[in-house]
């Protein structure tokens, strides 16, 4: 296996702090303009220190290993770049091999280091990839399992299929495990629309409701985590939903 060192993260955010030092005297018509001012001013610091909180992902993830598993072209590389510099890539993403973000690696996620284990997956080989997702995933605290849910949502014959595969090996490794039970998050990608509409919601439950989800939502005790790497605000919302979910 390669190990690479990933660069120092971006996307730390800072809450707005704000100091009143000592009591200054203002004319009393001053005061309401001041007054109105300061109502955005508060709101956004408001705003601020709610997203703040929805970024801790670095503390929870600090000196953590996490397998991420999946089938090809699911979105692993674009997770990982995306919460690794708080962007999505800008060019064309190609499959992964070894060298780049693929196998063990040390990746530093918003200045918390983090070991990321991500097998390829073999199509047609699957006999020689297994082993290196069940190594990956026994030495795990969290598995990440990303799939592609629009596709699982219209009942794509191949992609649930592999899906439930993939999940009943799963549940095979980890259950024969004593000591360290990793916790699963299975993560649901491709759903392109931005959460709250209807279209949205529709997938996410379409995908909650299938068979093998609601399987390892209870055999694993999996969480399952919608959502999409396919624009930065939708990739912002997935990350805060999986930062919950850990
Ligand atoms: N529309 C859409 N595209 C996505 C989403 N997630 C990833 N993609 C795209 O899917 C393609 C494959 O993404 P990757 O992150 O390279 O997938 P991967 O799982 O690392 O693929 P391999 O390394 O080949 O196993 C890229 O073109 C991504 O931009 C998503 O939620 N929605
Ligand atoms: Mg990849």
């Amino acid at each position: 296996m390669i190990r690479t060192q990933g660069r120092a993260g971006t996307n730390t955010r800072h809450a707005a702090v704000f100091v009143f030092q000592g009591a200054v005297a203002v004319p009393i018509p001053l005061l309401i303009p001041i007054a109105v001012m300061a109502v955005p001013v508060v709101t956004t610091a408001v705003i601020a220190a709610v997203k703040a909180i929805s970024t801790n992902l670095p503390k929870k993830l600090h000196g953590k290993n996490v397998a991420i598993l999946g089938a090809q072209r699911v979105g692993k590389t674009t997770l990982l770049r995306y919460l690794e510099t708080g962007n999505l890539p800008t060019l064309p993403s190609v499959p992964t091999v070894d060298a780049d973000l693929g196998g063990r690696f040390d990746l530093d996620i918003g200045g918390a280091a983090v070991t990321f284990d991500v097998p390829r997956d073999l199509p047609g080989n699957q006999g020689l990839g297994f082993p290196d997702w069940r190594e990956a995933a026994e030495g795990a605290d969290y598995v990440w399992y990303l799939f592609r849910a629009d596709l699982v949502a219209r009942d794509d014959v191949e992609a649930t299929n592999l899906l439930r595969t993939h999940l009943g090996l799963l549940h095979i490794w980890l259950s024969s495990l004593t000591i360290k039970v990793p916790k699963v998050v299975l993560i649901a990608t491709h759903v392109d629309h931005p959460p709250g509409v209807k279209e949205f919601e529709e997938i996410a439950e379409r995908v909650a409701s299938v068979d093998v989800i609601k399987l390892a939502t209870t055999q694993l005790k999996a969480k399952l985590v919608t959502g999409s790497l396919s624009a930065d605000d939708y990739a912002e919302k997935l990350r805060d939903r999986l930062t919950r979910s850990l």
